[in-house]
C-alpha cells in the first residue's frame, strides 16, 4: 500500500525519519507558503488536544486561566531594557493599518511579559491580592534566525503556554518556581518523556530573569531539546512596570515574580523519543486513540462478528476509553500498518475463533500479543495499557541514562559528543571557561546544578583552567 508514496525511513536516520512521519501519520502539513509556519493535520491536532488537556488540568489546580492580547503597543514592549536586548532581532511589528501608518507600532507577542505586566500593575493592590498565578495557551512569534523545524523551532508557535505569577518576596517566588518544576516533572511523566532539569548559565537565562531553570530532554539522534523553562524574576520587571502591593504595614513593595513556558515541543519530543521504524508510539494518556478495534470481517460469520466487535467497542467506551473501530473495506494487515504508523497504543483483533474462545486477541504496539478474557476486557486493557505505559518509560530513561556520559577533558567531552551523546564536564563557572568549552566542543552548554537519577553531581578540575568545578550539561541542542 505504500509503494506509491516509498516507505518510511529508518529512526536511525532521524531528521528524516522525523520529517517523514511528519506527514505520514498526518501531524504537520509543512507546504504553508511561510518559513517557519506549520499547518496542523486534525490528527495531529487531536494529539495536540490530549496533550494540553493534561498540561491544563495540571496547571488548573492553583492556576488560573486567563487570555491576553496578542498585540503590544511599542512602549510597553521598550520598557524593560534586558527584556528588549533579548528579544529586539526576533520581534514582528504592525506598523499599518490598512493603508495608514499607525502612530504607536504594535510588537506581536514573542512571550507575553509585556502585555500581561501593565494589567498587573493594575490588578495588584495588597499583598491579600497575592499570590496571583495565571496562564494561557496561545500563539506567539519570533523571528528564528536558527534553521526552523516543525514543533521544533516555529516562527508562530502555536502552542505556547506561559505561566506568570507574582508573589509578595523573592523566596516565595523561589517556591513558586520549585512548584512550577514539580508540576513540569508530573506533566513529562504522564507523557513517558525523561527530563533533566539544570540551572542555565547567567549569560544564557531569560532577559529579565534572576535566573533560569531549564527542562532538557535527550532526542534519538544525542541532540538535547530544551522542553520547558521556568524563571525567576525577581523584582526586574515589576520596577519597570511598577506591580507593587501595599505590605501588612502600609507600605508599598515591588512584587517578586516568575514566569514559565511550554511550547509545542513537547509533542516534538513525544514524537521523537518513543517512535520507532514503524511509526508514531503514543503514550496511552494523551493518544489520540487508545484502542484501535479491528474485526477480522470474513466469510460466513460476517454480522456475527461485526455484532461482538460493536459490543466490545460499546463496552470500552463507556468505560472512558477512546476507541476507534476500524471497519474499512481493507485487508486486515494494512489496517495494522495504517494504526502503526499513526501511534495508536492498543490494537484488539476479533475474529470467530476468537469470540467463540471467549477471548479477545491484543497486540500493542510495541509488539507483544496476548489474548484477553473477554468477559474482563475492562481490566484488562487498563492492565496492557498502564504495562504499555511502564514500558515506553523505562526504554526512554535507558536512553537518557545510555546518553550521559562524564568527560574530564575537553578530548574526552568531544568523544563523547561525537557519538551522539551529553557529557558531563566540570567547569568552574567563569565566562571564559564557558565560552571557550563551547567553542572547543562546537556545543552548547546546558547548566549546572542538575536535578537528575542519571547525572552524577561530582564536580572536579574545571576542564579549561583546572580550578574548582561543578558538574555541567554539555551537549549539541536543537
Ligand atoms: N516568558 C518566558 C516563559 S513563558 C519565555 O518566553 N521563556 S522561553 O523563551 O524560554 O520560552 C519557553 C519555552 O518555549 C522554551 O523553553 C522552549 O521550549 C519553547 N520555545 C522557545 N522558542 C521556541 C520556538 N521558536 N519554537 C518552538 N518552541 C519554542
Ligand atoms: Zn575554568
Amino acid at each position: 500500500m505504500d509503494d506509491e508514496l516509498g516507505a518510511l525511513p529508518p529512526k536511525s536516520q532521524f531528521s528524516e525519519w522525523y520529517n517523514d512521519l511528519l506527514w505520514r501519520a498526518e501531524v504537520m502539513d509543512v507546504r504553508y507558503p511561510v518559513k517557519g509556519l506549520y499547518v496542523w493535520y486534525p490528527y495531529g491536532f487531536a494529539i495536540r488536544k490530549h496533550v494540553y488537556s493534561r498540561l491544563r488540568e495540571l496547571l488548573d489546580r492553583d492556576h488560573q486561566e486567563a487570555l491576553f492580547p496578542l498585540l503590544i503597543p511599542e512602549q510597553e514592549f521598550m520598557k524593560e531594557a534586558e527584556h528588549i536586548k533579548g528579544f529586539e532581532d526576533e520581534v514582528y511589528w504592525v506598523t499599518h493599518g490598512g493603508t495608514t501608518p499607525l502612530e504607536v507600532k504594535l510588537a506581536l507577542r514573542p512571550t507575553s511579559e509585556t502585555a500581561i505586566y501593565p494589567m498587573y500593575a493594575l490588578w495588584v493592590r495588597s499583598h491579600a491580592d497575592l499570590p496571583l498565578k495565571i496562564y494561557q495557551i496561545v500563539n506567539t512569534f519570533r523571528y528564528e534566525t536558527k534553521q526552523t523545524r516543525p514543533l521544533i523551532r516555529l516562527r508562530e508557535i502555536t502552542s505556547f503556554m506561559e505561566s506568570h505569577t507574582v508573589h509578595t518576596t523573592w523566596d516565595e517566588a523561589e517556591a513558586q518556581v520549585e512548584s512550577e518544576i514539580a508540576l513540569t516533572r508530573e506533566f513529562y511523566a504522564s507523557l513517558c518523556i525523561p527530563i533533566i532539569i539544570s540551572k542555565r548559565p547567567d549569560w544564557d537565562k531569560f532577559p529579565g530573569a534572576d535566573y533560569t531553570i531549564a527542562v532538557d530532554t535527550v532526542m534519538p539522534n544525542g541532540r538535547t531539546l530544551q522542553i520547558g523553562t521556568v524563571h525567576h524574576l525577581g523584582t526586574h520587571f515589576s520596577k519597570t512596570f511598577n506591580i507593587t502591593y501595599e505590605d501588612d504595614k502600609g507600605v508599598q513593595q515591588h512584587a517578586n515574580q516568575t514566569c514559565y513556558g511550554i511550547s509545542e515541543r513537547c509533542i516534538a519530543a513525544l514524537i521523537g523519543v518513543h517512535g520507532d521504524d514503524k511509526g508514531l508510539i503514543l503514550p496511552p494518556a494523551v493518544a489520540t486513540i487508545q484502542v484501535v478495534i479491528v474485526p477480522i470481517l470474513i466469510g460466513k460469520r460476517h454480522d456475527d462478528v461485526l455484532a461482538s466487535a460493536q459490543a466490545l467497542e460499546a463496552e470500552l467506551k463507556s468505560a472512558g476509553f477512546r476507541v476507534k473501530m476500524d471497519t474499512r473495506d481493507m485487508r486486515p494487515g494494512a489496517k495494522y500498518y495504517w494504526w502503526e504508523l499513526r501511534g495508536v497504543p492498543l490494537r484488539l483483533e476479533l475474529g470467530p475463533r476468537d469470540i467463540d474462545g471467549g477471548k479477545v486477541m491484543a497486540v500493542t504496539r510495541l509488539g507483544e500479543k496476548k489474548p484477553l478474557e473477554r468477559s474482563g476486557v475492562v481490566e484488562g486493557v487498563n492492565g496492557v495499557l498502564a504495562g504499555i505505559a511502564e514500558a515506553m518509560k523505562a526504554k526512554a530513561e535507558d536512553h537518557v541514562k545510555a546518553s550521559l556520559c562524564t568527560a574530564g577533558s575537553i578530548a574526552a567531552c568531544n568523544a563523547s559528543l561525537n557519538e551522539g551523546k551529553v557529557a558531563v564536564v566540570p567547569w568552574c563557572g567563569d565566562r571564559a571557561c564557558g565560552d571557550a568549552i563551547e567553542e572547543q566542543s562546537n556545543s552548547s552548554i546546558l547548566g549546572t546544578e542538575a536535578r537528575s537519577p542519571y547525572v552524577s553531581a561530582e564536580g572536579g578540575a574545571c576542564v579549561i583552567c583546572g580550578k574548582p568545578g561543578k558538574a555541567t550539561l554539555v551537549g549539541r541542542t536543537y
